[in-house]
């Protein structure tokens, strides 16, 4: 007997697929503490509360080692300048790696080894990275569009969210005159 699912169906009009097991959502509360800005922050909650990103998972559960499947959709915005982006994290497991596909939009992929290494990826539809073990990683939508990108990973590899909430990544990516840019976070001083 195989397991199943065996596949799932991806539909690139409606950039999400059919049957998921897991379905999440980030709204801008839920990701205060990730921006620079937190007087912009705290103006924006007080207008609403806008959807950042969310995701759909299903895991391919075998015996042995098993995969997931991911599909996130970051929604287009910013907040004190700074573009909408995922939380980002390491993984638990540190040396399980993970591989990430733009399927729509534009937008960058941000690495940061755990020796504090960065690297920034810039992504069009079509964009495979690799995110190596002890790397953490995190993607920012800086499109006018929804960014849609397929993840598949470990499904044991697990979500440290601790260590990139301390101080975020080295960098951060900022709108200025229109245009998306790397800065130094403040956050991480020096
Ligand atoms: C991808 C995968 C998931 C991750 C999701 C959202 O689909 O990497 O494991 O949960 O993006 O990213 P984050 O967990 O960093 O908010
Ligand atoms: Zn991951």
């Amino acid at each position: 007997m195989f397991p199943l699912p065996l596949s799932v169906q991806f539909d690139f009009a409606r950039g999400s697929f059919t049957p998921f097991e897991h379905y999440s959502e980030r709204r801008l509360s839920d990701l205060a503490d990730l921006f620079h800005d937190q007087a912009a922050v705290r103006k924006a909650l007080k207008r609403d509360d806008p959807l950042v990103y969310d995701w759909r998972a299903q895991p391919f559960v075998t015996s042995e080692s098993d995969l997931t499947f991911g599909v996130t959709r970051i929604y287009p915005g910013q907040v004190g300048g700074e573009y909408f982006m995922t939380r980002g994290h390491f993984h638990v497991q540190r040396a399980m790696p993970e591989i990430y596909f733009c399927l729509q939009g534009q937008g960058m992929l941000l690495l940061e080894s755990e020796a504090g290494a960065f690297q920034s990826v810039a992504w069009t539809p079509g964009t495979v990275s690799h995110i190596p073990p002890h790397t953490a990683h995190r993607v920012v939508n800086t499109g006018e569009a929804i960014l849609v990108f397929a993840a598949v990973y470990h499904l044991s590899a697990g979500h440290d969210y601790q260590t990139v909430a301390k101080g975020g990544f080295a960098q951060i990516v900022v709108a200025r005159e229109g245009k998306a840019v790397l800065v130094a976070n403040p956050r991480r001083g020096g």
